[in-house]
């Protein structure tokens, strides 16, 4: 298949200090080198950072938010607006994470709403969606995909779907030290690229980059990159680590 590799990081409320977030984005940077594989790299920061992170890592990879608000300017306080950060030069955002879903509440009309703020805007969406464990137990992993694919997508054009990116992450394997096991994760990827392939058109489909993501680590990327379906990963607690990460850049 045509489409890039696209390995991503999401820091999550993890460096603590500017400092931190910096030495951190330049280590990652440096790991980029002509000897890697043709990869898109994005890193997901915390909003404070990502100016300052944008200035060290230059055009080597894109700084994205983890999340951005719907609407576009109001009394929304706390709210960060997808005008802000284009305004900043950000491409990419995250909507969807089980962890916004699960613990902020985030809808999936909601999400639907940030997605199409952003493709709206002329940015890109990296879309998450996943099963949770008693889902994955009463093997519905696929049927759950397909109705965040779905609510997720719903009024993006077949157009507009080069710029959203999916992660697949199974929300049992998010921070738990279990990563689905490349088997499984290639068998959602492949089922998650049927359903889109029946929302939209084949093409459409086969051009959609389908990230894993749940505890990916150097151990488990190469394997999962070896898989069909599989077109990068979302990489959480590794991504704070940079010679994990850059090993996972650096895939085989
Ligand atoms: C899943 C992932 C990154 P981790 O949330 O989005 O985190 O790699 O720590 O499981």
């Amino acid at each position: 298949n045509a489409r890039k590799p696209f390995i991503s990081g999401n820091w999550k409320l993890n460096p603590q200090t500017k400092e931190e977030a910096l030495t951190l984005g330049n280590e990652i940077a440096a790991a980029i080198t002509e000897d890697s594989p043709d990869v898109d790299v994005a890193l997901f920061v915390p909003y404070v950072f990502i100016e300052s992170t944008m200035g060290v890592v230059g055009d080597k990879l894109s700084v994205g938010a983890e999340g951005v608000c719907p609407e576009l300017k109001g009394a929304y306080t706390g709210a960060i607006s997808t005008s802000m950060l284009k305004s900043i030069g950000v491409q990419w955002a995250l909507a969807g994470h089980s962890e916004r879903r699960v613990i902020y509440g985030e809808t999936d009309d909601y999400i639907n709403a940030q997605c199409r703020k952003l493709i709206e805007q002329g940015m890109s969406v990296m879309l998450c969606i996943g099963e949770s464990l008693t889902e994955f137990e009463q093997d519905l992993a696929a049927s759950v995909c397909a109705v965040q694919l779905k609510k997720g997508l719903k009024g993006i054009s077949a157009e507009e779907m080069s710029r959203v990116a999916i992660a697949y992450e199974p929300v049992w394997a998010i921070g738990t030290g279990r990563v689905a096991t490349p088997e499984i994760a290639q068998k959602v990827h492949a089922q998650c690229r049927a359903i889109l392939a029946e929302m939209y058109d084949a093409e459409t489909a086969d051009n959609v980059r389908i990230l894993y993501g749940g505890s990916v680590t150097p151990e488990s990327v190469d394997e999962l990159m070896s898989q069909p379906d599989i077109d990068g990963a979302l990489v959480g607690g590794a991504s704070l680590d940079s010679a994990k990460f850059g090993r996972i850049i650096n895939f085989k």
